[in-house]
């Protein structure tokens, strides 16, 4: 039997987590056993050069040496305590000062964890219910945000996913991301019950989507004159494109930040923070109950804390280099593309990159939705066969690290170039 077949007997669709089965891309997923650097070896005895970095985290490669022996010393103590330690304050600190508009921060054990707990501090805060997401955004899997936009433009959402109640989406109000307008409607219509706008400041679940100029700035201002808490779901973004986000690469104060997966090293991490009036509000400091055994767990603490202290170290040189890397390898597949005459736009921001087979820009969901998506599957298989790993997803952001060199971004122009060689 092989390891999907056994995998797909005791764990749903073979995997935890369902982006990982390969149902964007079709075929059966890689197993992974280990990784180095840029490189995944696989169960079956391959080295694949990697773009998924785990969907986010692993901004220096993989097993960087300070992150792991980090992770070692910090198990000499045990894993875990259910106590306050020094380690997840200096690590919160550490957090304060790099995001300005964060006074105070609530670590949690995932991007999901943090997005719906700012959720319900949204709603205590401003009492009230209704909240807009933007489609294409994707903030985890609390219920309140499992939803798709329902007919018409912005309009009420309606769950996208069996077993979350129409009573809990009827409060979640979607609009379509880049659309101003469409926001502006929903806070004509419903401004003083609306308690908070969640957005991805650079979307990166929908493929790599930047925000168009202006957007973020006038989500800023829209939300301030309702009285609606504005909140930067940055798990991704978070550490990633900037030192302090991408709030600071746009000079934005939200009111609430969302965290995750650069700040735990590659284990199991998220945080939300903001204003201190509204943190204040948080248990128990608070009444905002909000709870969890492995919050600030030790080994994710000395994992996050030293990745951050590696960015700190020298941040505009890390970030200056995953820029030349990101831009060399978008410039260079486009380029491809152009050569073969397809249809192609690659949209990146720093280290974030999204591949689209369409003419661009790509500014919302359904421009993605209308792309080749049947081109993207086959393109993914011929560059897995020549050993690059893409995320299995036209809807997913391909991340380089620190460990992407000259030689793993031209290897990847090679298979593309055969990719679409076979495609014109
Ligand atoms: P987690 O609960 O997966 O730690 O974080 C949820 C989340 C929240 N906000 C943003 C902006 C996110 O990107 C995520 C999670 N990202 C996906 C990548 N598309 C995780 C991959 C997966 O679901 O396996």
């Amino acid at each position: 039997m092989s390891l999907i077949e056994r995998a797909r007997r005791v764990l749903p669709g073979g995997v935890n987590s369902p982006v990982r089965a390969f149902r964007g891309v079709g075929g059966d997923p890689v197993f992974v056993k280990g990784a180095d650097g840029a490189y995944l070896e696989t169960e079956d005895g391959r080295r694949l050069i990697d773009y998924i970095g785990s969907y986010g985290p692993m901004i220096f490669g993989h097993r960087p040496p300070e992150v792991t022996a980090a992770i070692a010393e910090a198990l000499q103590h045990s894993t875990t305590f259910g106590a306050p330690t020094r380690a997840e304050v200096e690590l919160a600190e550490r957090i304060c000062s790099a995001f300005p508009a964060m006074e105070m921060v609530r670590l949690v054990n995932s991007g999901t964890e943090a997005t719906m707990s700012a959720l319900r501090l949204a709603r205590a805060a401003t009492g009230r219910n209704k909240i807009i997401k933007l489609a294409g955004c994707y903030h985890g899997h609390a219920d309140a945000y499992l939803v798709a936009a329902g007919s018409g433009a912005a309009t009420l959402g309606v769950p996208s996913s069996p077993g979350v109640p129409t009573a809990v989406t009827a409060d979640t109000l979607v609009a379509p991301y880049n659309d101003l307008d469409a926001v502006q409607a929903l806070f004509q219509r419903h401004g003083d019950d609306i308690a908070m706008l969640i957005v991805e400041p650079i979307a990166g679940n929908m493929g790599l989507v930047p925000p168009l100029p202006g957007y973020l700035e006038a989500l800023r201002e829209v939300t301030r004159r309702h009285g609606a808490l504005l909140v930067f779901d940055e798990v991704m973004t978070g550490f990633r494109v900037a030192w302090g986000g991408a709030q600071t690469l746009f000079d934005i104060e939200p009111d609430l930040t969302t965290l995750g997966k650069v700040i735990g090293g590659g284990l199991p991490i998220g945080a939300y923070g903001g204003r201190r009036d509204l943190m204040q509000q948080v248990a128990p400091a608070g009444p905002v109950y909000q709870a969890g055994t492995l919050s600030g767990n030790p080994l994710a603490v000395a994992a996050g804390s030293t990745a951050l202290r590696l960015l700190a170290s020298n941040h505009d040189q890390i970030y200056d280099r995953l820029e030349a890397t990101s831009a060399k390898l978008c410039g260079g597949l486009e380029d491809i593309a152009r050569r073969h005459g397809i249809p192609f736009t690659c949209q990146r921001q720093g280290s974030m990159i999204g591949i689209f087979f369409t003419d661009g820009p790509v500014e919302r969901i359904d421009h993605v939705d209308a792309s080749n998506l049947e081109r993207f599957s086959r393109v993914f298989h011929v560059l897995l066969k020549a050993g690059i790993h893409l995320p299995p997803s036209a809807y997913e952001t391909l991340f380089v690290s620190g460990a992407h060199g000259e030689e793993e971004i031209n290897k990847t122009f090679e298979a593309f170039d055969q990719a679409l060689a076979a495609e014109a």
